[in-house]
């Protein structure tokens, strides 16, 4: 038997095997002494499966690579010969695949799982993860600790014994709460403050700070000292961005003259209802602190100090018994810092029916 090769040809699922040499140089043609024995025949019989046909055909069921052999034996002189292929059916690629969880204690560490699967016949040898960060591993299921909390591209790659890769990148999504930004301030001297920052993060650092002092000036520092042009109320801002990118930012005003930080409060007068026939004004105000006190002008010569009470997101107050007639009505609420704002708006009662407009 010179020459001897055996070739397999695939379509689809379909397989032809075809083994030629000098003494059976086609299929089908009487080929004695050689008795040819395939080895996926035994799927089907027990036993040998001896054939007189040097060529053979196959189906076969799913995506892999088949190791099929062939032994050719001498009828005359007992010899045999043992040829082997592979089949490949479909794409012998493995199909990469992981998932990932948190670590429970350290946010900031990622436990990955290899969910990748191998085609029949063939195993997976090697992985490489790219964790997106400029960082690789080679282990079959690594963690891997971030530096910093942000929106990784993590790819995987798995290589075959045969040497078939598959790529399969996923995007890892990391929890980040934003920073808070808080700041408080010193006085150095007459229109010198330091300011101290005392923002916070409940899962990462701050590295970075934005200030602004009102008066066109800025500083990057985290506790800066500036001195203003001239005495007066300024906004001072502080904005913060953590490892991850999230900003917080805070704002309140300074006056030169106290050193004081204080937000003035706001306030708005809403509308006017009934509570058990008795009418009410509804209003709402807004502090970074504590409103201290509402000061209302019933416009009819009564004045009250009365925060009312919260219903509904508003707060109410009950008017008193207007006669027929128009009323200018004002309140004035002052914080614990002693900033103030006030509101006015005009009730009209005629009859029976009260009215409010601004
Ligand atoms: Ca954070
Ligand atoms: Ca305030």
């Amino acid at each position: 038997m010179d020459n001897l090769t055996l070739s397999v040809s695939v379509s689809g699922n379909h397989a032809e095997f075809m083994a030629s040499s000098d003494k059976f140089p086609d299929c089908f043609k009487a080929s004695y002494p050689y008795v040819f024995t395939w080895s996926f025949y035994k799927k089907y019989s027990a036993g040998y499966y001896y054939s007189f046909d040097s060529c053979a055909a196959e189906e076969y069921s799913g995506e892999g690579v088949y190791k099929e052999s062939l032994s050719i034996g001498n009828l005359l002189d007992g010899s045999a010969r043992v040829l082997e292929t592979d089949v490949i059916i479909g794409n012998p690629s493995p199909i990469g695949s992981f998932n990932y969880a948190f670590d429970e204690i350290n946010k900031k560490r990622i436990l990955f799982k290899d969910n990748s699967i191998a085609k029949r016949g063939t195993k997976i040898v090697s992985w490489l993860w790219d964790f997106g960060d400029g960082t690789t591993s080679e282990e079959q299921n690594p963690s891997h600790e971030y530096s910093f909390p942000s929106n990784y591209e993590v790819t995987l790659t798995v290589v075959s014994d045969r040497g078939d890769k598959n790529e399969y990148s996923q995007r890892v999504d990391m929890p980040n709460e934003p920073p808070a930004a808080n700041f408080r301030v010193e006085s150095v001297s007459d229109l010198t403050f330091s300011f101290f920052d005392e923002s916070t993060d409940t899962d990462g650092n701050i590295v970075k700070w934005e200030w602004d002092f009102g008066d066109e000036a800025i500083s990057g520092e985290q506790n800066p000292m500036h001195t203003y042009g001239a005495a007066g109320k300024y906004r001072v801002s502080l904005k913060v961005y953590d490892d991850g990118y999230a900003e917080g930012s805070y704002w309140t005003m300074l006056d030169t003259t106290t050193g004081i930080l204080n937000r003035d409060p706001s306030v708005n007068i809403s509308g006017i209802g009934l509570f058990n026939n008795r009418p009410f004004i509804s209003f709402k105000y807004d502090d970074d602190g504590i409103i201290e006190s509402c000061k209302w002008d019933f416009g009819n010569g009564t004045t009250r100090e009365d925060c009312g009470t919260y219903y509904d997101n508003m707060r109410r107050v009950f008017v008193p018994n207007y006669s027929n007639g128009t009323y200018n009505v004002k309140v004035t609420v002052t914080d614990n810092l002693g900033g103030k704002a006030s509101d006015e708006a005009t009730v009209k009662v005629n009859g029976g029916y009260i009215t409010i407009s601004k």
